[in-house]
């Protein structure tokens, strides 16, 4: 590990703490679970750093059976020392004063500046309790808090040989709406710190129930190891991932990634161990490389049918999973969420570096390169196909907004931002829905059936199915690289189906079709759950909707002793148009779902699982999973 001559008078200070527990949202998103989880990454995104700089090489995350969370680094550990300016230790300073991170254009690559790099000062100011232990210099050091107040000097306890930072934080439960960490969202996220940064372990220790749960993750492979993982439930087109790595100066690259027979792109770009969802310039680099490269191999190889004829990008990237990973000095991050990579210099770096790498390996991997251009030939071909598909439909103008699907009942209103669009499983359901509606702002839509499962079929396919022609028609919005959300006819976008499997599993394929073909509704908060009751409870003229066993129970308890009639709804069809109203589709009574993409690597991955062409990974999601089939956080 390296030697380090910081010390505690470079620590800049922006600006005061006390705004953070007036306005939390401002600075972690939410005081609900996601707000919750930003906590523990905040904490640790100061490790990374750490381990980016070459620090650092163990991070230990416990979820303690008191809520609590310990965050345990062997990085340097906080500096001790005072900081004059301030008269008070650097440690206090990074816990109490916003943005005090000590790193701002210091040495190394730093998390900060995204999603999170508010501070571990927020984290601190959100906690019930926080408790510090440093180990540097030769000695442990301690030091309490109380809502981001010390409550004491920071101790000189012990002698240690050891070096590194301990942080036990306590979320407010004044501030959050409720304390419930996640296993599988922080455990993904941990594995992909791990993926990013080769050789890093990080534990994730679970203590809150009796039974201990306990994962390590350390991949000696990197983004190598990412993509086999990412590509364990799908099917590849070749064994070796190609990999590239390339360093200047100021900042360095990482590509890897695989084929596969699938029809989807996922390419995931990472900056300074940041997932990039809004993209950037190293993924417009990525892009046009593979673009260029490939074409030119193809033509050099007189693999390519027609000399002149070029393949596109999209042809390219069909069934590709791979992960770009830039590390660079000062990040900018742009765009509406600030996860879109800014930096210029990037794309020509990253570009030249894969059109040189890129040409390189498959030069040396002939029988690799073969087996890519016939499957980017395969999509090109069947782009064509789709195109004269949708130029057909076209002139029937069932694409076009004019001419809307026949089942489709409108509504009045005709301002999109007013306008909710219900797609309902079933005629019957659909034919209760129409009556139950406000017919001035809410149109339904009946889906007969079950929609084509888009994982598995090409876009000509997915466009010759009329559900799927249906849908596409009432949002008016297009597909893929004709998605235009400004010609949205509804702002949001309600999936109503029966509280079965059945149901569920109706849901997954509209999903499957929005997240693959429509992402951006989704990204934009257009697309929501209905929550149809379970079960309705009379005491005889009194009616009370129970949405689950827990609200069943409640209600039962606070009418023991009456005589109850109980009725469980099997599907909507079993509800009349009044009780619908009131129950589901009534803004003013009814409970939403919002569709949140809460990781796009778990939704990738759970699409390919439930959807692809594996059966195996299949049936283990479904076991695992079986009471809860809404495996998108919603
Ligand atoms: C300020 C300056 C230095 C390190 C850290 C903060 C730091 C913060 C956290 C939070 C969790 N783990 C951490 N590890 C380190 C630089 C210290 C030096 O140069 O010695």
């Amino acid at each position: 590990m390296k030697d380090s001559n910081y010390d505690a008078k470079d620590i800049t200070v922006l600006e005061g703490l006390s705004a953070v527990r007036k306005r939390p949202s401002m600075y972690i998103g939410s005081t609900g679970s996601r707000g919750l989880h930003h906590l523990i990454y905040e904490v640790i995104d100061n490790s990374i750093d750490e381990a980016m700089s070459g620090y650092c090489d163990n991070i230990l995350v416990v979820l303690n059976k008191d809520k609590s969370v310990t965050v345990i680094d062997n990085g340097r550990g906080i500096p001790v020392k005072k900081v004059k300016k301030y008269n008070m230790t650097a440690v206090e300073v990074v816990l109490t004063k916003l943005h005090a991170g000590g790193k701002f254009g210091g040495e190394g690559y730093k998390v900060s500046g995204g999603l999170h790099g508010v501070g571990v000062s927020v984290v601190n100011a959100l906690s019930e309790w926080l408790s510090i232990e440093v180990r540097r210099d030769g000695y442990v050091f301690k030091q309490d808090y109380k809502r981001g107040k010390s409550t004491g000097e920071l101790k000189k306890i012990e002698k240690t040989k050891n070096h590194g930072t301990a942080i036990t934080f306590s979320p407010d439960k004044k501030i959050f709406e409720e304390i419930n960490y996640k296993y599988e969202i922080l455990a993904s996220r941990m594995r992909e710190m791990a993926f990013l940064n080769k050789g890093l372990k990080i534990i994730l220790l679970d203590r809150r129930k009796e039974e201990e749960k306990k994962e390590e993750f350390k991949f000696e492979g990197g983004i190598v190891d990412f993509v086999k993982y990412l590509c364990e439930k799908k099917d590849i087109l070749h064994k070796k991932v190609i990999y590239i790595k390339n360093s200047e100066e100021d900042h360095e690259v990482e590509i890897a990634m695989q084929y596969t027979n699938g029809f989807s792109e996922s390419i995931f770009s990472f900056a300074n161990n940041i997932n990039t969802t809004e993209g950037g310039t190293h993924l417009s680099g990525i892009k046009g490389a593979l673009t260029r490269t490939i074409n030119d191999y193809a033509r050099s190889n007189n693999l390519l049918k027609d000399k002149d004829s070029n393949l596109l990008g999209e042809d390219i990237r069909e069934g590709l999973t791979g992960i770009v990973s830039v590390k660079l000095k000062d990040p900018q991050f742009e765009g509406q969420t600030k996860t879109k990579l800014g930096n210029s210099e990037i794309k020509g770096f990253v570009e030249s570096t894969v059109n040189a790498r890129l040409a390189e390996f498959l030069e040396e991997n002939p029988s690799i390169g073969k087996v890519i251009v016939k499957k980017c030939m395969e999509a090109a071909r069947a782009r064509s196909a789709a195109k004269k598909a949708r130029d057909l439909t076209r002139k029937k103008s069932l694409l076009e907004s004019s001419s809307l699907p026949g089942k489709l009942a409108d509504c009045s209103v005709t301002d999109p931002q007013f306008c909710e669009l219900f797609l309902v499983e079933g005629d019957s359901a659909g034919g209760s829905a129409k009556q139950a509606r406000d017919r001035r702002f809410q149109a339904i839509l009946p889906l007969r059936g079950k929609i084509l499962n888009v994982e598995k079929a090409r876009l000509n396919r997915i466009l010759n199915n009329a559900e799927i022609q249906a849908i596409i028609t009432a949002m008016g919005t297009g597909i893929d690289t004709e998605f235009d959300i400004k010609n949205a006819r509804y702002h949001k976008l309600i999936i109503m189906t029966d509280a079965d499997i059945d149901g569920a599993h109706i849901r997954t394929l509209i999903l499957t079709f929005l997240y693959r073909h429509m992402k951006k509704l989704i990204e934009e908060g257009y697309v929501y759950i209905a929550q149809p009751p379970l079960y309705q409870v009379k005491n005889k003229k009194e009616v009370f909707y129970a949405y689950n066993e827990k609200e069943l129970k409640k209600i039962r308890n606070k009418l023991k002793g009456k005589k109850l009639d109980t009725q469980q709804y099997k599907g909507l069809g079993e509800m009349d148009p009044e009780q619908l109203w009131e129950t589901t589709m009534n803004p003013e009574t009814r409970t939403l779902l919002k569709v949140e993409i809460e990781d796009a690597l778990i939704a990738d991955d759970t699409f390919s699982t439930l959807m692809g062409s594996k059966v195996e990974p299949r049936r283990e999601f479904i076991q695992k999973n079986a009471k809860d089939v809404s495996f998108i956080d919603v």
